[in-house]
């Protein structure tokens, strides 16, 4: 449709006529571009080349020091009513939004190319999928969303055809805190995004665009724009049950699609599949079923506390052709960070390492590889239908009261643990870590509009004909008096999931709480593992008082969103509470 390519044509003049570039360059998304996107970079300090012997194809960015994360206080979401934001979100006028936004853009790309990046989140031909298009000055965005993403002239010909796409425009600005802005225009479709070069902020399709825009596109169109992994369990027979989890960042998300089995699994015939491991869009199929899409096509995962020990298959897909944010490195070169064997010489500011100025690494820094390197790639990530979802899991990082897994008995419950999960912060958000506090299906940063809203949306996927699947919620991050972590987690969580798929499959009985399902005596498979029964007893406890403090506390919480939380879910939290 000629119209398409006109309306983006037309916007792209605009905001060229706005940032004034030398250059305007339309990525076509091949190798070659990608190659010489590199070259530029390495030529101009952008990039480090890292020891190519070891890791070839992989380099190092180091980023501005203050610009290291998502910065969730200056992130917004501009609806034309501020209603509609929530007190989940931070909002501005739109009008007002605009004018602020289009002042910083003014002549900010003199001198310097502007990229036109294409993209589609998700395989070309699903109908799952949706496209975008964004615009920056940054030719470390231009090659992360091209590993992120399908990129390109693919994704342009998809956005002829459609002729609908969500228009993201981004410059890094002076990278000065004070000029740094997130933006988000749900009822246009548009993010503008300026002074920051920093994943999130920055590679528009994933969390702005991903989450942001889509959850509104998602609660128009009958659909689910999650925060989740999405994992496949083979079991010895065959098969294959996907599972969709929504754990806050840097909460064990990728950690657990790329899960490797304990070694009595392995040799009994267990397998695991990744299709995904940060979002998820999920649908109702012609079946009743939630059908799921990983939108993207890389990991921008979490550097620190990945090794042989925890995660083989990142360590892995890592080991070539991977672009390193804000590691540090060895005397030969090679990229390091905490939890890693060897020595790190040169810390991730580029300074030589000295332990007073704390981590080696930064303790978000962050790889960015194709996902087609993961050793456990799924061939369903490219499938168009998406896979069928047969649990659906949320978790958080709290240290003690939650048990390490319990069941829904039904979906309002099930939404109920989702609205009022709970997590320490982590790293991936500027400010304080190790602060619990309340995340909602693992989306307050994300969620691109009230949460009342958005738990009204999940309850409504409760209907006539809808096979949805069971909702559990776990915990890997209790920790005992002496204040380390009671579960050994990583790989032994499959033993979690296969009480989950034996529930699904009907072949476990559960024990029934107040608070849920729990596994009945024997039926969490530990063979294998010494973990002494009074720990697993302190795994599996429903401490009463601490529960019904809480279920009080779920309760003022989910006051916070009225007038627009559903009704039906206050009741859910108070029939619980009385349970
Ligand atoms: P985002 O990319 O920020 O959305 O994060 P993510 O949820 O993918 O987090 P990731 O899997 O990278 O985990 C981050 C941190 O959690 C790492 O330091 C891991 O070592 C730790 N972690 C992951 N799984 C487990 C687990 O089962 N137990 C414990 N104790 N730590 C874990
Ligand atoms: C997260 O913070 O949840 C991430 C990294 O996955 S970012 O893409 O920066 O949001
Ligand atoms: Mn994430």
């Amino acid at each position: 449709m000629a119209s398409t390519l006109e309306a983006l044509e037309r916007w792209v003049n605009e905001v060229a006529a706005l940032t004034r570039p030398a250059k305007v360059h339309w990525c076509d998304g091949s190798e070659a571009e990608y190659q010489s996107l590199l070259q530029q970079m390495l030529a101009d300090g952008t990039l480090i080349e890292l020891n190519q012997q070891t890791h070839p194809g992989c380099y190092l960015h180091r980023s501005n020091p203050k610009d290291v994360a998502r910065v969730e206080h200056l992130t917004l979401v501009c609806h034309p009513t501020e209603e509609d934001a929530g007190p989940n979100n931070h909002w501005m006028d739109p009008a007002k939004a605009h004018a602020k936004m289009d002042a910083l853009f003014d002549g900010c790309m003199e001198g310097r190319t502007m990229y036109v990046i294409p993209y589609c989140m998700g395989p070309i031909g699903s109908p799952l999928s949706r496209c975008g298009v964004e615009i920056t000055d940054s030719p470390y965005v231009v090659a992360n969303m091209k590993i992120m993403t399908r990129m390109g002239n693919a994704a342009q010909e998809r956005i002829e055809r459609e002729g609908d796409f969500v228009r993201g425009l981004h410059s890094t600005g002076e990278l000065d805190p004070e000029r740094r802005w997130i933006m988000h225009f749900p009822a246009e479709r548009t993010i503008k995004s300026y002074g920051s070069g920093y994943g999130g902020n920055a590679l528009l399709g994933k969390k702005c665009h991903a989450l942001r825009i889509a959850s509104n596109q998602a609660r128009d169109e009958g659909w689910l724009a999650e925060h989740m992994l999405i994992v496949g369990i083979e079991n010895p027979q065959g098969e294959t049950h996907y599972i969709a989890a929504a754990f806050p960042s840097a909460c064990g998300k990728t950690n657990l699609a790329m899960l490797i089995p304990p070694e009595g699994y392995r040799k009994d015939g267990w397998k695991v599949w990744t299709v995904g491991d940060d979002i998820c869009w999920m649908r109702p199929g012609a079946d009743g079923c939630l059908y799921a899409i990983n939108p993207e096509a890389g990991f921008f995962g979490v550097a620190p506390g990945t090794s042989n020990d925890t995660n083989p298959n990142a360590l892995k897909s890592i080991s070539r052709d991977t672009i390193f944010t804000n590691v540090a490195v060895t005397a030969d070169n090679q990229p390091w960070w905490e939890g890693l064997p060897g020595t790190p010489v040169t810390d991730w500011q580029g300074r030589p390492y000295d332990p007073a100025n704390g981590p080696a690494a930064h303790p978000n820094s962050r790889f960015t590889v194709s996902a087609k390197q993961c050793p456990t790639w799924s061939e369903k990530a490219e499938d168009v239908q998406g896979v069928p979802i047969s649990a659906i899991v949320f978790g958080g990082r709290r240290p003690s009261l939650l048990p390490l897994v319990m069941e829904a008995r039904d979906w309002t419950h099930g939404v109920l643990m989702g609205a009022a999960m709970g997590s320490e912060t982590t790293a991936a958000a500027t400010g304080a870590v190790g602060v619990l506090r309340r995340d909602s299906m693992a989306m307050k940063p994300f969620c691109g509009y009230h949460y009342g809203d958005y738990f009204q949306h999940w309850l409504s996927f409760d209907r006539p004909g809808a096979k949805l699947p069971k909702v559990f919620h776990v915990n890997w991050f209790r920790k005992g008096k002496d204040g380390k972590f009671l579960w050994p987690g990583f790989g032994e969580n499959l033993r979690v999931l296969e009480w989950m798929i034996a529930r699904v499959e009907d072949k476990a009985r559960g024990l029934e709480t107040p608070i849920g399902i729990l596994p009945a005596a024997g039926e969490l498979k530990l063979d294998g593992l010494t973990l002494p029964p009074a720990t697993l007893d302190e795994l599996l406890a429903v401490d009463q008082a601490g529960w019904q403090a809480e279920l009080a506390a779920i309760g003022d919480y989910l006051d916070g969103f009225t007038p627009r939380l559903p009704a039906a879910l206050r009741a859910e939290q108070q029939r619980v509470a009385e349970a």
